[in-house]
């Protein structure tokens, strides 16, 4: 069988949580620092590690099959691309590697409308969206394309605004500039690539998937237990978040009370147990879910 090409940032922001995930989906690979190029141990699946820019380009080429990379850096190739028929989707978004793409001005300037723009300069190192943005206003402005530090573009002089990635905002303030506007949201995802595959290599494609949805189900999900009053099961039942008909089981020598047990789809929160125990609920505990398969 020939083996499936998953594509990840090698060193970066994602790379971490990317070599995680495919680890928590049960991927063996033989590591090696410096290469480039890691060998499935238990699967026929093996890694490519690449800088996250090329990773939209090996799906689209057909030279991976499945890619962790940003939506901001998957939507930025395809409009660079401007090929119809080039749109990469996020198979599944791993709520990672979040970010915005903001306009931002120098602090000591106003923020009115997209029409100020008119005839400025932006400084970027996303021409494809920066220009899909000021087409949506109907503004002309140059855009001058930076591959680093646009931050420092407007008191260099060399451009009146940037469009640049903003997490925190630290680099922003530091900058003495100011967010204006939101062109895109990001996290990170995980992409197909364009080949179509054979059944078998599909089929294992589609595994990986369900596994990766899976251990992303996992990361909210929690297994509640709590005594709780008969007569309050409806109530208790509707206060469990993301919870679908929990299991309830008799408590020796009670006859008014019984036990609760249910898998929390959403995050449980101190509120939730606190409304729990208002409700009549007693010994409650939240527990980890290990591993999930719906
Ligand atoms: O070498 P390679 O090309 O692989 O890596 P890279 O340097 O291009 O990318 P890297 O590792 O910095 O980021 C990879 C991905 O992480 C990006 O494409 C985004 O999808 C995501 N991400 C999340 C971010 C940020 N947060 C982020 N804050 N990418 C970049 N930044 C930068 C931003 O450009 C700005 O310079 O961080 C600065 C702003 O951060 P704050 O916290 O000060 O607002
Ligand atoms: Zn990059």
């Amino acid at each position: 069988m020939t083996r499936l090409k998953i594509a990840i940032q090698k060193s970066g922001r994602l790379s971490q949580d990317s070599q995680e995930l495919l680890d928590k989906a049960g991927l063996q690979f033989n590591r090696s620092k410096d290469k480039l190029f890691w060998y499935g141990r238990n699967l026929p699946v093996d890694m490519l590690l690449v800088r996250d820019d090329d990773i939209p380009r090996l799906l689209l080429d057909g030279v991976c099959d499945l890619g962790i990379v940003g939506e901001n850096v998957a939507t930025e190739c395809c409009l660079e691309r401007a090929l119809p028929g080039t749109q990469l989707a996020p198979e599944i978004r791993l709520d990672f590697g979040h970010c915005r793409l903001c306009l931002a001005l120098p602090e000591d300037q106003t923020w009115h409308s997209p029409q100020q723009l008119a005839g400025k300069r932006i400084a970027t190192s996303y021409p494809g969206l920066t220009q899909q943005y000021l087409d949506q206003q109907g503004i002309q402005a140059a855009i001058v394309e930076l591959s680093g530090a646009v931050e420092i573009a407007p008191s260099m002089g060399t451009a009146e605004a940037i469009v640049d990635l903003v997490s925190t905002g630290t680099t922003l303030r530091a900058n003495h500039l100011r967010e204006c506007e939101t062109l895109l949201e990001s996290q990170a995802g995980v992409y197909l690539g364009s080949t179509p595959l054979d059944e078998e290599r599909n089929a294992l494609r589609q595994r990986l998937l369900e596994r990766i949805a899976a251990v992303q189900q996992v990361k909210e999900s929690k297994y509640v237990m709590l005594h709780a009053p008969r007569r309050a099961l409806k109530a208790i039942a509707e206060l469990l978040p993301g919870a679908e008909s929990p299991t309830v089981l008799p408590l020796e020598g009670q006859e008014d009370r019984v036990a609760v047990h249910a898998v929390c789809r959403e995050t449980v929160f101190w509120e939730h147990l606190e409304k729990l125990k208002a409700a009549g609920a007693t010994a409650v505990l939240v527990l980890p879910v290990e591993k999930m398969l719906s």
